[in-house]
């Protein structure tokens, strides 16, 4: 890992969300020295700016959706530019932005493993499991949609911007930290067996067990894909975020779960998402997020190696 180049790519769009804001989620982050602390462990990162898409012109939903037109427009330049990452043989890091944009990264992600005969595995770190179809969501907010439109379920200009269609099947997904899920999304991800090891989970068999559950199986073929919703974390550590929901990972829980990740080794791209400064103090949430981005790249804040 540490020859592999690191490419930042930034998206700053609010286009899925339902609270403007995460928009401005790329700046913070490099405002809190995201490449800056990547490089001084040794790594190779290339900032490549942001991406460009249209505006968010803040319309209530049509036909279950809200922004479907732009929410297609800026995913389909998210899955352009994180593929030629991944062919360029770089580690691409999608600076969101909302939680929608995984489908433009994932599916690119989905769509590398298939021509380099790669086995995927998604963790989707979030409070929220993302799995609502128009049918079902209670908000018409496309970021309450990315994992069901990346298995086949959404609107068709979604649900085929990875070429192979589904991009991906739910099988592949492990999603941790989850606890707020609709109604009609139970159904959903209990029917689509969704791999889901919720906060209750986490209560009761602890972080350590619960990753070594959702990492279960990775092998030297496997592509491993991080999906970090930053709501993913308890409020009372990261209030700069849209749709917090109390009952989260503590600092150290968050610690642990990237810490895992990381010895793996098997790391190949990742989306932070969510971020949202509007809702921020002093940027305390961008500055957790690098810090818990350097123990996905291998910083341990335990006395176990060299810091
Ligand atoms: N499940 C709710 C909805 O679909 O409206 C909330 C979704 C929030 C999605 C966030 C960011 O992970
Ligand atoms: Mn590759
Ligand atoms: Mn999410
Ligand atoms: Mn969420």
């Amino acid at each position: 890992m540490s020859k592999q180049v690191i490419a930042l790519v930034g998206v700053p769009t609010d286009i899925g969300a339902g609270h403007r804001g995460a928009s401005m989620g790329p700046e913070a982050l490099r405002v809190a020295q995201l490449a800056e602390k990547l490089r001084r462990r040794g790594l190779n990162v290339i900032d490549r700016g942001n991406l460009h898409g249209p505006m968010n012109p803040w319309q209530p939903p049509d036909n279950g959706y809200r922004h479907l037109p732009e929410v297609i427009a800026w995913n389909t330049a998210v899955h352009a530019a994180i593929h030629h990452e991944l062919q360029a043989d770089r580690l691409p890091i999608m600076l969101g932005g909302d939680h929608c944009l995984a489908i433009g990264s994932i599916s690119a992600v989905a769509r590398h493993c298939r021509e380099t005969g790669r086995k995927l595995r998604v963790l989707w770190l979030d409070a929220h499991a993302d799995f609502n179809t128009s049918q079902v969501t209670p908000s018409g907010n496309i970021h309450g949609m990315p994992v069901a439109c990346l298995c086949g379920n959404g609107p068709r200009e979604l649900v085929e911007i990875g070429e192979h269609v589904p991009a991906t099947t739910p099988d592949v997904f492990r999603q941790i930290g989850i606890r707020s899920v609709d109604e009609g999304e139970k159904r959903l991800v209990s029917e689509a067996r969704v791999d889901i090891y919720d906060m209750r989970h986490i209560d009761e068999v602890g972080m350590k067990r619960t990753m070594e559950e959702a990492l279960d199986g990775l092998d030297a073929d496997t592509h491993l894909h991080v999906s970090f919703d930053v709501d993913f974390l308890d409020p009372s550590i990261a209030p700069g975020v849209g749709t917090t929901v109390r009952g989260g990972p503590g600092y150290r829980e968050a610690q642990l779960c990237m810490e895992m990740i990381a010895d793996t080794g098997r790391l190949g791209s990742l989306d932070i998402v969510e971020l949202n400064p509007a809702y921020d103090k002093r940027n305390q949430t961008a500055k957790l997020a690098v810090e818990l981005v350097e123990s996905l790249f291998g910083k341990s804040t335990l006395m176990r190696g060299p810091n």
